[in-house]
């Protein structure tokens, strides 16, 4: 089977990864720039979440990511639990020209708390790293808050591309280790290893496989 063919069909594993953080920091560029190396300088807020794909090797397995980019507004919407559900790796992104956007990271991580396992995998990235003059948030300031919380930071720019595929690279190398050396057979309905289904939709209670709450 062609090689393209063989990434598109089969995985080992499939990671269900999140996106969150304020309005405007940049997850959907982020996502663009990982999936088709594209980037806009246009702004259109995105309403709820997309739900990307994108197949990448790892390791030597096949590893799918379902990405899902919420929107930032979308905080403390009674639908919003639901995109947590199921989550392997959540991607926190603050705009390191935006104080204000690092600051609520305190209540997006209060929300991590509330809604997603407690052992889910999470990246902090702080995001417009090309506009130099405008940086407001130190990276040493910023290392240290991730490092009190033993997760691992990356500044990016979606702009020059810099770090952008690193940052779900690493996310996904995680959660590989996390979830062990057990790959699932090749359907494309699994999740990874240990892991159960993600639901296919905000409250879609019919995709959840059994001890949801066990997923990660
Ligand atoms: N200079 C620069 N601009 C960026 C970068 N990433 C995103 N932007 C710009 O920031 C704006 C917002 O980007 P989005 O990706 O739509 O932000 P978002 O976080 O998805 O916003 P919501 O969907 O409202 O939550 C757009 O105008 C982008 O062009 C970056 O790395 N550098
Ligand atoms: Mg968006």
């Amino acid at each position: 089977m062609h090689e393209v063919q063989r990434l598109f069909f089969f995985h080992d594993y499939l990671f269900k990864l999140l996106l969150i953080g304020d309005s405007g920091v940049g997850k959907t560029c982020l996502v663009l720039r990982f999936k088709d190396d594209t980037f806009t300088e246009s702004y259109i807020s995105t309403m709820g979440f997309d739900l990307n794909i994108r197949t990448i090797e790892m390791h030597g397995k096949i590893v799918k990511l379902q990405i899902w980019d919420t929107g930032g507004q979308e905080r403390f919407n009674s639908v919003t639990s639901s995109y947590y559900r199921g989550a392997h790796g959540i991607i926190i992104v603050y705009d390191v020209t935006d104080q204000k956007s690092f600051n609520n990271l305190e209540q997006w991580l209060e929300e991590i708390k509330k809604f997603a396992c407690e052992n889910v995998s999470m990246l902090l990235v702080g995001n417009k790293s090309d506009l130099v003059s405008e940086k407001v948030v130190d990276f040493s300031t910023a290392k240290e808050f991730a490092t009190s919380l033993n997760i691992q930071i990356l500044e990016t720019s979606c702009k020059n591309a810099s770090n952008v595929e690193k940052a779900f690279l690493t996310m996904a190398s995680e959660i590989q280790k996390r979830v062990g050396t057990e790959p699932v057979q090749n359907e494309t309905v699994k999740m990874g290893s240990k892991i159960n289904s993600a639901p296919l939709w905000p409250g879609g209670e019919k995709h959840t496989a059994e001890g949801a709450g066990s997923c990660c």
